[in-house]
């Protein structure tokens, strides 16, 4: 039997879960490529090297995003952005992101193989720090790039932002050279970008339940986020009666509840979700009552109103339960992103360049997850592709997509280039 050469897709599949065993997630093997961790380095050493075979120069910015540039037939001309994140939740999937980047890189090499080149030149961008695994915010990588990282004022937030081990952003960045205020160097003139898109799984049921490989985003939904304190005191779990305790932790646990009561029972807010996704007790033994509980709130919803809706009813059912169990209720924001929609002049393009290589006409559908995408609305036009994914799952090692899905997206997204050239 002759063996064939791997297709694009194929090759994009298996590079993505080369990716996802050490020493690209942490040492217990675990899927975790936090910014500037160890994984998310090795990560960003294979990925450029992937891009320089497809015939890209290779650059780190200020702020430790890949950038790979596939120049157009004059020197220095605006580029045509794609991109997607490198880094991953932790005990994530091997898709999530990175094969945004990874099926890019396939569309540049068919390029370079026939040597086709545009009146504009072709980047990717692998953003280091899209899903905030590691510090409590999101995006600051991708912000750097857009050149609005001033909403977390670096130089003074960047120390109060600490991982689970205490170390601050300004430290994790003195480790690769790098400086908050040296972040903001990374963002890009307006002039020189043309329009952001990317290519994403779709981390939904859509697609697969419709038979479709890919869909087209017509925009993301609203997400805010939270870091919530509790404080009440701790205490001997023999000898503290429970008539006395301030228990922090059981008093989140109703404030958990409530989070669920309050999303499920919204009428009409297509699309709201709500969850608490990370609790810490302390001091978290067995015998102690916890006198101190830190949680995280994340509410999307398809407009803002819908989501600040629902964090107003969760905000007070939380000071009600804080107020009866006399627990002192620390509320701080971390994240607030609008809806955001994808340009209607791209999204044409794409829907185009879907159709032209599924032969059907493309489904267009809203983003529940939130994508770098988001905040490159703020540089440029962008525009997203979804890809199926197997049974919806994603932040979850289960993740899972078809390797002819992806030569689809590679061929969609090649197609739209030459559209977008000839628009
Ligand atoms: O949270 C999200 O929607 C994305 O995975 N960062
Ligand atoms: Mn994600
Ligand atoms: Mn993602
Ligand atoms: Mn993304």
């Amino acid at each position: 039997m002759v063996s064939r050469d791997p297709s694009p897709g194929e090759r994009a599949v298996a590079r993505c879960n080369q990716l996802g065993v050490p020493p690209f997630s942490d040492e217990t093997g675990l899927l975790y490529r936090p910014w500037l961790g160890p994984g998310f380095v090795a990560t960003v050493e294979a990925v450029a090297q992937w891009m320089r075979e497809a015939g890209m120069s290779v650059r780190e910015d200020a702020a430790a995003n890949l950038i790979g540039r596939y120049e157009g037939t004059t020197p220095d001309a605006p580029a045509l952005l794609f991109g997607s994140h490198l880094d991953s939740v932790r005990d994530g999937g091997r898709y999530d992101g990175m094969l945004g980047v990874i099926a890019a890189i396939e569309v540049v090499a068919g390029f370079h193989a026939h040597g086709e080149r545009f009146p504009f030149a072709i980047e990717i961008i692998g953003f280091g720090d899209e899903e905030g695994s590691r510090f409590p915010v999101t995006m600051l990588t991708t912000r750097a790039v857009a050149g609005v990282l001033e909403e977390h004022d670096p130089n003074a937030a960047f120390a109060e932002l600490c991982d689970a081990n205490g170390i601050n952003v300004q430290q994790a960045l003195a480790g690769m050279g790098l400086t908050p205020r040296g972040m903001m160097t990374a963002r890009r003139r307006r002039e020189d970008v043309l329009a952001y898109v990317e290519a994403h799984i779709e981390q939904g049921p859509v697609l697969e339940a419709e038979g479709r490989a890919l869909g087209v985003v017509s925009g993301i939904a609203a997400q805010r986020r939270f870091e919530i304190r509790l404080h009440g005191q701790a205490g001997h779990a023999g000898t503290m009666a429970m008539s006395l305790r301030r228990d922090a932790l059981t008093a989140a646990s109703e404030m958990v509840l409530a989070v669920d009561r309050v999303a499920s029972e919204a009428q009409g807010a297509e699309g709201l979700v709500a969850t608490v996704g990370s609790l810490r007790p302390w001091p978290g033994v067995v015998n102690v009552v916890p006198g101190d509980v830190t949680f995280t709130l994340d509410v999307r919803a398809g407009t803002e109103r819908q989501r600040d809706d629902a964090v107003e009813a969760i905000i007070t059912a939380m000071g009600d339960i804080a107020a009866r169990r006399s627990i002192e209720l620390d509320l701080i924001p971390r994240e607030n992103l609008a809806a955001t929609p994808c340009d209607s002049r791209l999204l044409g393009l794409m829907e185009r360049a879907v159709a032209q290589v599924t032969g059907q006409s493309a489904r267009v559908l809203v983003s529940g997850a939130g994508h770098d995408a988001m905040i490159m609305a703020r540089l440029a036009p962008m525009v997203m592709l979804f890809i199926r994914c197997e049974k919806g799952i994603s932040h979850n090692p289960a993740e899972a997509v078809l390797p002819a899905d992806v030569d689809d997206t590679i061929a969609a997204l090649t197609a739209f280039v030459r559209l977008f050239a000839g628009n």
